[in-house]
């Protein structure tokens, strides 16, 4: 079946960003290449229909298909995370956070989450997001002699303010979170505890990070970063707390739930449940090390000294002292090399310019990139970065780039004309190595 051919301006661009992740070193911490089945599931039937409520309490008709992909998708979340409630119909990780605030809080609530600067995400209580402008969250941070999250002021601050709530989860955090002595802070504060693993979720699919399921209240988390499924979030809790949960995602804050990427969502967890992805999970750490190890060589410093997860948050300042997150960023786009730009913990400069980079493994792993890929890859971002006024250099970093994607392209088959959009025969190139 070829391309699509109604719409040439919009599959001309699709056809070119199929080119770039094909081409390009995707190294963007949240970011991953979800299989085939999971594009199919996304590109499927089920965008048409309209499931506004819950399987079996539907608003609408129709709904006898929809009712069972959801069964499905539920059920399978609640079997990989040993949960006893699922609603995976939230549209993204920040819708899924939203949901489960509103079923825990009341607006003016004191919550206890992770600050933005310090890793945390806009939605664990910034100023300018729902979250901090609802309620009132009070944040913790790192500690300043090594990075890691602060549990001694994290114990002081419950214990002085009493939140309703502690909020445990990162967005640029490089070190194991434990649950368990969270979870004794809350009892001791007289708090509930919400895990965002929407980061970490693959690497607790995988059994390579502990499972918060057991210690928290409720957990949320995205479905396509580590985990590498489709775009969304997802909601999992104690029983206790379903009916709440499942009362502010519908009628509380979404209107129809998208059934395309339940459906995926679906796909992606049993993908999950394999040992291939336990492989896969713990390849993307053994990675991560490899890297962050190769990049230190270079001369850069690793916030905390290292990693325990699928990221690294890279300070430039030992690297060089004038080089900003920004242009590291931009000048890595021409090299042909996607990151973010990112704060470190105190960072002297402003949120869009930074002294840092956060780098990821999630990608690169999929597409079967190993240790010493890694190390070329740390190479290559030390080579564009001290080069970075020179153009040719940063076109020769750019053509290395290319060359190390060639080997291990995520999509393959998507790369040439008249190719499908999704699914048919294109396969990840590592199908045998972990993308199921
Ligand atoms: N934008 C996501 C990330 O990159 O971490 C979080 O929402």
């Amino acid at each position: 079946m070829p391309w699509p051919t109604a719409d040439e301006a919009v599959f001309d661009l699709i056809r070119q960003e199929v080119h770039r992740q094909n081409t390009t070193i995707q190294l963007i911490a949240s970011e991953n290449f979800a299989s085939p089945a999971v594009m199919a599931a996304t590109g499927s039937v089920f965008t048409n229909k309209y499931s506004e409520g819950y399987p079996g309490r539907r608003y609408y008709g129709g709904n006898m298909v929809a009712d069972e992909v959801e069964d499905l998708a539920r059920r399978r979340a609640c079997e990989l995370f040993g949960a006893d409630h699922a609603n995976v119909q939230p549209h993204a990780g920040a819708i899924a956070n939203m949901g489960a605030y509103q079923a825990l809080l009341e607006a003016g609530d004191t919550v206890l989450g992770m600050s933005l600067d310090h890793g945390g995400h806009l939605t664990h209580g910034s100023p300018v997001n729902f979250s901090g402008l609802q309620y009132r969250f009070v944040s913790y941070g790192v500690t300043a002699s090594d990075e890691r999250i602060d549990m001694d002021q994290l114990r002081d601050l419950a214990l002085a303010e009493r939140p309703k709530l502690i909020v445990a989860g990162a967005t640029a955090y490089p070190r194991l979170i434990h649950p368990e002595p969270l979870r004794e802070i809350a009892d001791e504060s007289g708090a509930l505890l919400m895990f965002d693993a929407a980061h970490i979720a693959g690497l607790i699919a995988g059994g390579v990070h502990p499972n918060p399921t057991e210690y928290a209240d409720v957990v949320t988390f995205t479905t396509h970063k580590t985990l590498r499924g489709p775009r969304g979030g997802a909601i999992i809790c104690r029983s206790d707390h379903g009916p709440a949960v499942d009362k502010a995602m519908f009628p509380g804050i979404q209107g129809g739930p998208l059934d395309h990427a339940v459906a995926a969502k679906a796909v992606a967890f049993a993908e999950a449940a394999t040992d291939e992805f336990a492989d896969y999970a713990a390849r993307i750490v053994e990675n991560s090390r490899a890297l962050a190890a190769a990049l230190a060589g270079h001369g850069f410093r690793l916030v905390s000294g290292g990693t325990d997860n699928h990221l690294m948050l890279v300070d430039l300042r030992t690297f060089d002292a004038d080089l900003t997150g920004k242009e590291a960023q931009a000048t890595l786009d021409a090299a042909g090399i996607s990151l973010n730009k990112n704060t470190v913990p105190d960072d002297p400069r402003s949120p869009f310019v930074t002294s840092g980079v956060r780098i990821g493994t999630p990608a690169v792993t999929t597409q079967g990139m190993d240790a010493d890929d890694m190390a070329t890859i740390a190479d290559l971002i030390s080579r564009a970065l001290r080069n970075r006024s020179d153009d040719a250099a940063i076109a020769a970093v750019r053509a290395d780039a290319e060359e190390l994607c060639a080997a291990k392209p995520p999509y393959p088959g998507l790369d040439a004309e008249d190719q499908p959009a999704s699914g048919g025969s294109s396969r990840p190139a590592n199908a045998g190595r972990g993308n199921p």
